[in-house]
């Protein structure tokens, strides 16, 4: 069921004129800020405990801060298509990262578009295809690197020297510099950063290095209790690649301890690409700072705990280290927005496109249905429309996300979106709205980092998920009672009826999004 341009366009069309000059211009700009793999526990509008990001966290504070945001499927592809498309992964197509997006569905800059908006994308798009619908689009290729990345600017690659982050500010900053003037704007600005492997800045190298990072209380998780999803996964931080994650030199004659997420891979190689995209200079400040810390770890010659703990150290230091330049140049991108009077006629939205494990059962990635992979920032801000300082608890998709960019372009939201709009929303809870969220992963076999394939259901208090294809297994938590997901109460005959509802619940779920294809569980013992 993909929904194509040309048949909603009359609808659109006859609905919104383009309005021949906007200079009273009442619809508002939209610019939309996706970040890549940004953890709430990296915001410091989120209570983090790890670094304070005061340019994201001024959007809730001006606007609306979602605490319990989450995506319908924990991967970038399939998240960014959601948010296109306004449709779960099954109707897109895209559900995981082999697929390639089809680009003759309807997605929503093309309705923007359509409507009198100039449209453009920057940065990061991962969806194989080109981007259609923009005015203007610069997209990374694929992940991009971060360092003096390739961009494809209109179909044409041109390598730009410097800091992706900066970078992809710099871009959007000239693309509404050059845009006409008598058109509403939707820029979507997608950082690449902080992805793996969190490269931070030059400039930034050593900022945490005075401190050390509270551990996650969870940090050494035996998965016990849970599935053999959660304990055959690849995606332990002490199985990190010590050059390309942790930026170690690897001693002549000796190879790449992790396996990364790519069984049987080497991270020296990896890393490779990476450093020979250097600037002379980009490779002495680098070489500079990792250098000193190589040596010293090889004299430490860690093991067991204290070895795992010194990866975790290392490995969020430089993630938090990229989240800073992203908060930096945000607070840029602002800077620019007041001097030409662009912000009080803006709704700006930050988010992710997906969560991500900052040592949570001792993971980094995502993929998981587990709340730090499944949740996600969403802060907004719409001047004169929401007013400043709520806090909404009502359960939010990413699938919203389309539906709510088009109320505020006063277009009409398509039938066959799956989302709904979030404009309405303030802090009071909503009595009306969705009490529970469906959620579907595919990528296994195939794939980096062994997450095995899942589906299940998330209320405000429980979560119950179905991993299935090479196992036939389930886990059931109580959030209230066990935030961090450590006790799978499945097989608890207590529960049982809590089981069999729950059970139930997500029955409909799937029927209600229309995810009726036939899982291939098998069942297998073990
Ligand atoms: C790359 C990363 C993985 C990551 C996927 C998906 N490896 O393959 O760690 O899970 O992207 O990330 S890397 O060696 O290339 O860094 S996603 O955000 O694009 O879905
Ligand atoms: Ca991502």
């Amino acid at each position: 069921m993909r929904i194509q341009l040309a048949l909603l366009a009359g609808l659109i069309i006859g609905c919104t004129q383009p309005q021949s000059s906007e200079k009273a211009q009442t619809r508002p700009n939209i610019i939309l800020i996706v970040t890549d793999d940004h953890a709430k526990n990296a915001v410091s509008a989120y209570g983090s405990k790890l670094i304070r990001t005061p340019n994201i966290d001024r959007i809730g504070r001006e606007g609306i801060r979602f605490d319990n945001a989450f995506v319908t499927n924990s991967l970038c592809g399939p998240a960014r298509a959601v948010i296109q498309t306004g449709i779960y992964s099954h109707l897109n197509g895209f559900r995981d990262n082999n697929d390639s997006f089809d680009n003759t569905q309807l997605t929503f800059p093309k309705i923007l578009k359509e409507a009198g908006y100039f449209t453009a994308v920057v940065g990061k798009w991962h969806l194989v295809t080109e981007p259609k619908g923009f005015d203007y689009w610069d997209i990374l290729i694929d992940q991009g690197t971060y360092y003096n990345p390739d961009f494809v600017k209109m179909g044409d690659t041109i390598r730009r020297e410097g800091y992706a982050t900066d970078l992809i500010t710099d871009l959007a900053i000239q693309t509404l510099s050059t845009k006409p003037e008598d058109k509403p704007f939707c820029l979507l600005l997608h950082q690449k950063a902080p992805h793996r492997n969190f490269m931070p800045n030059v400039k930034h190298l050593g900022v945490f290095d005075s401190v050390t990072m509270p551990i996650p209380i969870n940090l050494f998780d035996d998965y016990s209790t849970r599935s053999a999803a959660a304990r055959e996964q690849d995606l332990e931080i002490r199985k990190m690649f010590l050059a390309y994650d942790l930026k170690l030199k690897i001693p002549d004659g000796m190879s790449d301890p992790g396996t990364g997420g790519f069984k049987g891979a080497d991270g020296e190689k990896f890393f490779e690409g990476d450093y020979n995209r250097f600037t002379k200079e980009q490779r002495m400040l680098w070489d500079n700072y990792y250098k000193p810390i190589s040596d010293a770890f090889y004299k430490q010659n860690l093991k067991g705990r204290p070895l795992e703990e010194w990866m975790y150290q290392r490995y969020i230091k430089d993630y938090l280290a990229c989240v800073l330049s992203v908060d930096e140049n945000i607070g840029r991108l602002f800077a620019y927005l007041e001097d030409k009077k662009l912000m009080e006629n803006t709704i700006i939205i930050y988010t992710s496109d997906q969560g991500f494990f900052l040592g949570e059962h001792g993971w980094y990635d995502k993929r998981f249905m587990y709340e730090e992979s499944l949740g996600i920032p969403l802060l907004m801000k719409y001047p004169g429309k929401i007013s400043a300082g709520q806090v909404n608890k009502n359960m939010v998709l990413n699938l919203d996300i389309t539906p709510t960019i088009l109320e505020a372009a006063q277009l009409p939201v398509p039938e066959h979106y799956q989302g709904k709009s979030m404009l309405g929303l303030g802090s009071d809870v909503e009595p009306g709205w969705r009490k529970s969220i469906y959620y579907h992963y595919y990528e296994f076999p195939y794939g980096v980092h062994a997450v095995k394939k899942h589906y299940g259901i998330r209320t405000e208090r429980y979560k119950l998920i179905h991993f299935y294809n090479d196992i036939d297994e389930w886990e059931l938590y109580d959030l209230k009672n066990d935030p961090y997901e450590m006790k799978n109460i499945y097989t608890d005959q207590s529960k049982a009826s809590l089981r069999d509802s729950l059970t139930n619940a997500l029955n409909d779920l799937r029927i209600f999004y229309k995810d009726t294809i036939k899982l291939e569980t098998a069942n297998k013992n073990r």
